[in-house]
């Protein structure tokens, strides 16, 4: 127990003196007034009960995760059979399409087999994803990227072969027009989209430049999580991409309501218990509750009870697989983009509610280019940084006042239903047993 509120103290230092200062008696009384890193990071998100707000929008939500996982867990049992998938068990989270399970958009093609085709029609180049980016917030009225911008940042990996940290992120230097993008930019759907992502975090920053330096963040982290994400979503709909002249959109794919909205579960509702899960992990490592000798097994038992997912291979206390992941080895914390998913599909129905073309859409055919009323009311939101409480924000901003999963489980009613009828006509289990809690 002593080690783990040693190895606490250890680390709310070093988060305190990355972020903060370098004075040793301010961190000093830091580590008094936090009992670990854990609280540190719940106070600095601003959301109020961030636990108890966390687990109230998991049961809203675990239902719709549990069909989708019921579905996606058949059709895995149909292509690799019992003896890889179990009917009842949690999915062996290598079949999921990536490292962790934390999006699942990676198996597109088991789900939508004939649907999808890799034809494209156009390369596109890494300059014309920024581009199409920028376009699409300056439609809005939004900011235009600086000259600084385009000269600074790094976009792809260096071809001198330098070993470079390839995870996008987006910075304000504090200078003048200095903001720049760093990523290893992928030439895909997901590159794009990750290029809206990165761009959101730029107009946040470029939007409140005005502010004091104190209030040159955002509202809370979630919101400057979320901001990228909802231009994303919106953008990247066929129909807006059409409008945008993107020529990305391979011919084949469906466009009926029950294959889009699939398509995006697969990205946003797979990820909530991942989200949920990392953060939840830590915090217990923070305040002991997770001791040294269970790191492994606990998250593990974490990430079965949670996602229904197990690992492929047998893994030890010799293992450490928490580190595999970006956040924590950088000590960066991840619950904002829990928090953020929600808040995501709040601002998209707020946003696209003040654009009359848009307002009686479905709300993942809501097509923001253009939108200047959108864009003006998001420049406001953007500008006023962190000099408002998010509290305060939230009931001025938010047409729900607060954090809350209704707008996310209004998207995606109509794919609710579908699952849970296609899972009846098929016989698919939902849930999963636990073998290691
Ligand atoms: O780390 C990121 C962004 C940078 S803030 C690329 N994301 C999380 C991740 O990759 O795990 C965006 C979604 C979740
Ligand atoms: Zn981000």
């Amino acid at each position: 127990m002593k080690k783990v509120n040693f190895l606490s103290s250890v680390l709310l230092l070093m988060q305190f003196t990355m972020t903060h200062f370098s004075d040793a008696h301010l961190q000093a009384t830091f580590v008094d007034r936090y009992k670990d890193v854990g609280e540190l990071w719940r106070t600095q998100m601003e959301i109020e009960d961030v636990t108890t707000t966390a687990e109230r929008l998991w049961k809203e939500t675990s239902d719709l995760y549990r069909q989708l996982h019921a579905f996606v867990r058949h059709r895995l049992l149909l292509r690799y059979g019992p003896s890889i998938v179990q009917d009842k068990g949690p999915v062996p989270v290598h079949l999921l399409g990536g490292l962790w399970g934390e999006t699942w958009s990676g198996i597109l093609d088991i789900l939508q087999p004939s649907e999808i085709t890799s034809s494209q029609t156009n390369v596109p180049t890494v300059n014309e994803f920024y581009k199409t980016a920028e376009r699409f917030f300056s439609s809005m009225d939004l900011f235009n990227m600086t000259s600084t911008f385009w000269r600074k940042s790094m976009l792809t990996a260096p071809s001198d072969g330098r070993l470079v940290d390839c995870h996008g992120s987006a910075y304000d230097i504090g200078k003048e027009d200095d903001y720049r993008i760093r990523m290893c930019t992928q030439l895909n759907m997901e590159g794009l989209h990750r290029v809206f992502h990165e761009m959101g975090h730029v107009q946040y920053y470029m939007a409140y430049r005005f502010q004091p330096v104190i209030f040159r963040s955002g509202a809370t982290s979630a919101l400057h999580e979320a901001l990228g994400e909802t231009m994303a979503e919106s953008a990247l709909s066929p129909d807006c991409m059409r409008r945008q002249n993107i020529s990305l959109i391979p011919e084949s794919v469906s466009e009926d309501d029950i294959s889009l909205l699939l398509r995006h579960a697969l990205k946003k509702i797979a990820f909530l218990p991942w989200a949920l899960v990392v953060d939840k992990w830590r915090y217990d490592v923070f305040s002991g509750a997770i001791s040294p000798g269970e790191m492994n097994t606990r998250w593990w038992k974490l990430r079965e009870k949670f996602q229904g997912v197990k690992p492929p291979v047998l893994r030890t206390e010799k293992d450490f697989d928490p580190g595999s992941k970006y956040h924590i080895a950088n000590n960066i914390p991840y619950l904002r983009y829990y928090f953020s998913t929600f808040l995501q599909y709040q601002l998209l129905e707020d946003l696209c509610s003040e654009v009359p073309s848009e307002a009686n859409k479905a709300l993942h055919r809501c097509c923001l280019f253009g939108s200047t009323q959108a864009g003006h009311k998001l420049k406001t939101l953007m500008s006023l940084g962190s000099s408002l409480p998010w509290p305060r924000v939230a009931s001025q901003f938010f047409r729900h006042g607060k954090l809350t999963a209704a707008p996310l489980l209004a998207y995606f009613r109509p794919l609710k239903e579908w699952l849970i009828e296609e899972n009846r006509k098929t016989g698919a289990t939902v849930g999963w047993f636990l073998s290691l809690n």
